[in-house]
């Protein structure tokens, strides 16, 4: 083990920045992402850390992830220069006993500090955490195009972008089978769009937030980037679809839906397979 760079977990976070940029969602400085780390990636990183930085307030309270450690992306960086400087545009940090402050261990190397969106990554992880046993370690937000363009014609209700985007792929109720929630437009950056983005978590996995982009919670980089792209992708289909005809001549109906349920052995909560 040579470099910080060398360790699992920092190659995963690296490549998932460069996947997102690759895909177009991360104009300029746009997105973020974090990582709560394993107790034993901690141990494993601990060598290569600098000199703690000053405590600084988070913003927001999460005593559910007390000393707790992150690897995040740091606010005004661009994703697309992750992958030539990780030292420059992101950061390790760590929670106090609180959870109230936290303090820079790694990274950030010319300055700066975690995103901006920190207060709304910390309350997703925290009930998340809570919400899975621990399981999910990675909350990513992205600027995905054909989501956010959704946010102007479709009505911002939960049971109405569920259920849309289902209809454009067989796997979506399968990849997001508890639904996708919805926030209509807030002040993004605060503690107000956090806490109503971290009360969606609680029952879903993605959080839309209108004319600006998607949250998605998962448990390792694979399956939080899979489920980002796989909710983008159905976006997409349903927006050449709208510009092709406006109305649907045939689709997946509910009774389809509930029999992929049995056969895909996934609970499909009934409030999506409203008679339209
Ligand atoms: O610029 O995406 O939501 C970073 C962001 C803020
Ligand atoms: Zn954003």
């Amino acid at each position: 083990m040579n470099t910080i760079l060398d360790v699992k977990f920092v190659q995963g976070f690296i490549r998932m920045c460069n996947d997102g940029w690759e895909q177009g969602w991360h104009e300029r400085n746009g997105g973020n992402l974090s990582y709560r780390m394993k107790p034993e990636e901690v141990r494993e990183v601990e060598p290569f850390f600098s000199e703690k930085g000053e405590w600084r307030e988070i913003g927001t309270s999460v005593p559910g992830l007390a000393g707790e450690y992150f690897m995040v992306t740091g606010s005004g960086k661009f994703f697309r220069n992750v992958i030539l400087d990780p030292a420059d545009s992101t950061c390790i940090i760590e929670l106090d006993e609180k959870g109230e402050n936290y303090r820079i261990c790694w990274g950030l190397v010319n300055g700066g500090r975690p995103t901006s969106e920190l207060p709304s990554h910390l309350m997703n992880h925290e009930v998340k955490k809570a919400a899975t046993n621990g399981m999910h370690r990675v909350i990513y937000h992205a600027h995905t195009t054909n989501v956010i363009a959704l946010t102007f014609v479709l009505p911002l209700k939960d049971e109405v972008f569920t259920r849309e985007l289902w209809e454009m792929a067989t796997e979506c109720p399968v990849v997001f089978p508890d639904g996708i929630g919805v926030v209509g437009w807030m002040v993004p950056g605060g503690r107000d769009i956090a806490v109503a983005t971290s009360e969606l978590m609680k029952k879903y996995d993605v959080a839309i937030w209108a004319h600006h982009g998607m949250f998605c919670s998962g448990e390792d980089f694979d399956l939080t980037f899979g489920l980002m792209h796989t909710v983008e992708k159905s976006a997409e289909i349903l927006v050449k679809m709208l510009s092709i005809r406006p109305d649907k001549l045939q689709t997946i109906t509910p009774q389809n839906f509930r029999d992929l349920a049995v056969d895909f052995k996934v609970n499909l909560p009934e409030k999506f397979l409203y008679e339209k």
